[in-house]
């Protein structure tokens, strides 16, 4: 079998928005038919995906009956049964109902603010219906454009306040659910709040149940902001935040593109890639979408080829691993300090000696640490060439 053929066990996943996305943008109507959502279950399945996941409206109409909802939940489950596909990740639509203009969680308007906890509540009962055990928080319109509305420190106490309150509601429901922020700097708002993956990591240390909520990233999100996607990942690693990944591809300081993975930049998906493969085990989702100009054939190529990139880059990232020379770069370039091993312990002793000591500071400035070389190595490994 093709190595690079994705299989369940890659733990793909696509958002039902993703692929069914019908190509409107600001300036044009759709230029695709909406998918059903069972249909989407048939092909992504074919494709080798693990799994699917959703807002509460991308499945269930808002204001949908009870009864209209559980026929079309009933529906969907059998169609995830049939075709061997799981929902492990689940959020809420609070953007496209103009009822959410100025937000939802941080609307200045209490009433909304209330709606909007309510209709995440639900949404968490059908995500958690389907198996979901990570929800995710998109900000969505939650920003502004007009600061003179002096909600800058109300809207960060909201948003926390509505935190707060579904945490409690998913620990009283006995739902077994982790809650993964994700940021994004602008669009559609002017500038949203908690725009970075740093800036997120910074609110959940102000959250009462900081354990259960860490990051969904965004490849595109932090290009946006002019950021680093590698660096984003690293930080929420080292902070265990590393709940869920939004994959796409995105050119730095144009609109939101959300490109198919590695479309765009091949490197930065690569370390993206290296950093998820040692160390992360949750699902890989791509949340980005074919072209405005394709048809379903180019949706169905787009999926393919997120996931095929996945692969050919996890390989890449196996054999940068593997190979001697990059090994020997690396080597020589994490330099060892012959005087001991860092971090030293302090003691009030180490710290004196440490700063009594006479360090040779020439060749260190001479030294040249083999960058280019280390550089150019994973260039030529991305290229094929070794
Ligand atoms: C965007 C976001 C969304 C979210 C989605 C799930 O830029 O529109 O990335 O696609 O990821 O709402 O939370
Ligand atoms: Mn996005
Ligand atoms: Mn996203």
């Amino acid at each position: 079998m093709d190595p690079y053929t994705p299989t369940p066990a890659d733990r793909f996943t696509f958002g039902l928005w993703t692929v069914g996305n019908v190509g409107r943008d600001p300036f044009g109507e759709p230029t695709r038919p909406p998918l059903d959502p069972t249909h989407t279950v048939a092909k992504l399945a074919e494709l080798g995906a693990y799994g699917v996941n959703l807002h509460d409206a991308d499945l269930v109409p808002d204001g949908s009956s009870a009864s209209e909802r559980d026929r079309i939940v009933a529906r969907f489950k059998r169609a995830l049964d049939d075709h061997g596909l799981v929902v492990p990740m689940a959020t809420t639509n609070l953007f496209t109902d103009p009822v959410f203009k100025d937000g939802a969680f941080t609307s200045a308007d209490a009433r909304v603010r209330h709606y909007a906890i309510a209709k995440t509540m639900r949404a968490m009962d059908l995500g958690v219906e389907l198996g979901a055990r990570t929800y995710v928080f998109w900000g969505g319109r939650e920003g502004a454009e007009v600061d003179g509305g002096d909600k800058l420190l109300d809207a960060l106490a909201w948003y926390r306040d509505a935190l707060d309150y579904l945490s409690d509601y998913a620990r009283g429901q006995g739902y077994d659910l982790r809650f993964a922020l994700e940021p994004k700097p602008n669009e559609p708002r002017g500038h949203a709040f908690l725009p970075t993956v740093g800036s997120a990591l910074g609110f959940i240390a102000t959250l009462q149940h900081p354990e259960m909520v860490g990051l969904n990233p965004e490849l595109a999100h932090e290009t946006m902001a002019g950021l680093s996607f590698p660096h984003a990942i690293a930080a929420a690693i080292d902070a265990g935040k590393l709940f869920h990944v939004d994959l796409n591809d995105q050119i730095m300081g144009r609109f939101d593109q959300d490109l198919r993975f590695g479309a765009e930049n091949l490197k930065t998906a690569f370390f993206t890639v290296l950093l998820l493969e040692e160390h992360y085990d949750g699902p890989r989702h791509f949340d980005a979408h074919a072209l405005r100009t394709e048809d379903e054939d180019g949706v169905w190529a787009f999926a393919a080829g997120c996931m095929r990139t996945y692969k050919m880059l996890a390989e890449k990232a196996r054999r940068f691993r593997a190979d001697p020379e990059i090994a020997e770069a690396l080597a020589a370039y994490r330099a060892d300090d012959p005087d001991g091993a860092w971090p030293p312990r302090y003691t009030a002793e180490h710290a004196a000696a440490l700063k009594a000591r006479a360090f040779e500071l020439e060749p260190l400035r001479r030294r040249g640490p083999g960058l280019e070389r280390l550089d150019q190595l994973t260039v030529e490994l991305l290229l094929g060439v070794r």
